[in-house]
Parts: C-alpha cells; structure tokens; sequence
C-alpha cells in the first residue's frame, strides 16, 4: 500500500510500522472473536465494524518485511526472506479470511461470525507457528 518512493528511511521504521499495524489488527479481531465466543457481549454494529477494520488493517503489514529487517526488535524468523513466497502466500490466506469474516460479520448471524471467525485465528496461528519467535 506504499506509493514508489514511499520506502521506510530506517529497518527499525519498517519493523515498528509491521508491528503497529498487527497490533491495532489483532486488537480489532480480537473484538470480534471475543464477541463471537461470547466472552463479552455480542453487539452486531460494533462486530461489523471491528471486522472492517481488522480486514483494512491486515492488508498493511507486509510491506514492512523489507530486506536488511531480520534483525533488531522483531520476533519475525529469518527464514521468512529465504521464503518470501511462501510467507506471502500464508499473509494472503490471512488476508482472504479477514475479507470473508468482513462479509459475514455484516449479516449479524452469530453462529457463521464465530465460524469464520475461528478460521481466520487458525490462519494467523499458522503462520506465527512458521514464522515468528517465541
Ligand atoms: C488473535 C490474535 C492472534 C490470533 C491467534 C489465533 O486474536 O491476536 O494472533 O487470534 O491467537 O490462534
């Protein structure tokens, strides 16, 4: 989402922005899945709208896995720039199941949010089981 000549001036502005950007992600899917469960109390508006913005936000942190970011305040493993296409395949399923969760949070059904909601959370533990540090 960044224009050409748009790069990060320093490695440690893109690890700071990826990180931000999983952050108010995370925090917004979190909402929803907290919702969906039942752990707090289920508010149709506020799951479609946590699930927009979760589905806008997860589109903006992988422009922020840029050479030369291996290293330095990250959990990001070094193995993803040896498989950058296979770590973007894993950032694009994630991506797809947030734009489905988005879809389905705005029909209010309960049931098909906890579902869909359940299948993204796998995608984002698939690719922190792959690569991310502990
Ligand atoms: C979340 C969150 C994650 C995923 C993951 C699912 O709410 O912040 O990283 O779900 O825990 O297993």
């Amino acid at each position: 989402a960044l224009p050409a000549g748009a790069q990060f001036a320093k490695p440690e502005d893109a690890i700071k922005y990826r990180k931000a950007a999983f952050t108010v992600m995370a925090r917004h899917f979190g909402l929803v899945a907290a919702m969906a469960n039942g752990k707090i109390p289920f508010d149709a508006k506020a799951v479609a709208d946590n699930a927009e913005i979760a589905a806008v936000m997860s589109k903006l942190p992988y422009v922020g896995f840029v050479d030369g970011t291996d290293k330095g305040e990250t959990k990001a493993e070094p193995k993803i720039w040896a498989e950058m296409d296979k770590f973007k395949a894993a950032a694009a399923k994630m991506q797809e199941e947030m734009a489905k969760l988005n879809v389905v949070a705005k029909g209010g059904n309960v049931d098909a949010i906890k579902t869909a909601a359940g299948d993204t959370g796998k995608s984002c533990k698939a690719c922190h089981d792959s690569y991310r540090k502990e």
